[in-house]
């Protein structure tokens, strides 16, 4: 048998866990302290339902840190080298957060409910406490508190049919990273249209517990003819689309230059980014490393997973870079990568070495692999 995740305290569980386990969950992994799962009936087939029909995930890791009170977006601008001046009720906007040395400490989804009120949904990482020295430090008129609320994500092609069919013809109207409130069981719930594939879709941010079952129930009930299943983030789906994943993709050894998120930093004007000058000193130093999609030329069943970074060799067998993510692409029939390479290694012929020790040829291909 198997071994099992022993279950605890410190590994949470979710309003949804026992949902998740009739559907049959076969891999959990865990985020943020909690359970999230990784596959049902199995990455691949996972993968072809969701391009097709439509998921519903528990993505309750997603944890929501609560910045409330007058120095919420100041906080929050000091931790992003990203602009939030175009910030406003009703707008989502992802954020990498950076420490003084622009170091990514998370790479959270921002909600803007109130001025006053934001919420950061969290990536894998203990960035509230990043959030609460800052603002204790600089004296900050803020409160940061991890809140109970347990999203749950609405994905695939089929996505704005079954949320037409619980929250309203509304819905469907929400343009990409806008939020509004939707009616369920007489609470109005946060929608977004978020949510971490390349499939469209929906995040709710359920905030009552005693909504989350029902919530689940509902939209089962309403989609069986899309034929609804639950789900979680693809592996495959993900890498091909592009989607970073913090502690895979990037680490707190990495700057938002490094990864490809040039876009989120804002560097000319001081918004009062704390990690501003140091950003600002490394672009001008030329040492960024390029987060780069990677081909790497093996079959499906040398294919991950990959449970430690590969290492990538230039055609003189010197170090590259590693590879941070990949999985076996059946669109592509080859095995999608993302790779951090050191600078100036992106043009020549690279070589990965197989969590198996095989090294085989590989391809430089620009992020999202898929479009
Ligand atoms: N949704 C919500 N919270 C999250 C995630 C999510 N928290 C954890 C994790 N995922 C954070 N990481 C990401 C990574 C990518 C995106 C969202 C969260 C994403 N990126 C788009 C892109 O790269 O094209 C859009 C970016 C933009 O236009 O601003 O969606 O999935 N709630």
């Amino acid at each position: 048998m198997p071994a099992t995740l022993s279950p605890s305290r410190r590994v949470r569980s979710t309003p949804y866990t026992a949902r998740v386990e009739e559907a049959g969950v076969s891999g959990y992994t865990v985020y943020n302290h909690m359970l999230l799962a990784a596959q049902f009936e199995g990455i691949e087939a996972d993968y072809h339902h969701l391009l097709r029909h439509v998921q519903v995930w528990d993505v309750a890791c997603q944890r929501q840190a609560e910045i409330s009170g007058p120095d919420a977006a100041r906080l929050v601008q000091m931790l992003t080298p990203r602009d939030l001046g175009a910030l406003a009720p009703g707008r989502c906007m992802y954020v990498p957060l950076t420490d003084a040395d622009g170091r990514i400490a998370n790479d959270p989804v921002l909600i803007a409910h109130a001025p006053g009120r934001l919420w950061l949904s969290l990536a894998d990482s203990d960035a509230i406490w990043l959030c609460r020295g800052v603002a204790q430090a600089a004296g900050l008129d803020a409160s940061i508190r991890e809140i109970g609320v347990a999203p749950l994500a609405i994905q695939g092609p089929k996505a704005d049919e079954l949320a037409t069919r619980v929250f309203g013809p509304e819905v469907a109207r929400l343009g990409f990273f806008r939020h509004g409130r939707f009616d369920f069981g007489g609470h109005p719930l946060a929608v977004a249209r978020s949510g971490y594939s390349r499939q469209g879709g929906f995040e709710v941010y359920v905030d009552r517990e005693e909504l989350a079952l029902p919530l689940w129930d509902a939209l089962f009930a309403a989609g069986r003819d899309l034929e609804v299943r639950a789900g979680c983030p693809n592996l495959i789906e993900r890498i091909e689309g592009g989607l970073l994943s913090y502690g895979n993709d990037m680490t707190d050894d990495d700057t938002p230059l490094d990864c490809g998120m040039g876009q989120y930093c804002h560097l000319e004007r001081d918004t009062g980014c704390l990690g501003r000058k140091a950003l600002a000193d490394y672009e001008a130093s030329g040492k960024a490393r390029k987060l780069r999609g990677l081909l790497i030329d093996c079959d499906r069943d040398s294919a991950p997973p990959l449970t430690r970074a590969w290492r990538v060799l230039d055609d003189r067998d010197e170090p590259a870079g590693k590879v941070t993510s990949a999985a076996w692409s059946p669109r592509l029939g080859r095995c999608v990568s993302i790779a951090m390479l050191e600078p100036g290694r992106a043009g020549t012929e690279l070589r990965v070495e197989l969590e198996d020790g095989r090294g085989v040829r590989a391809e430089v291909a620009d992020l999202p692999l898929v479009a």
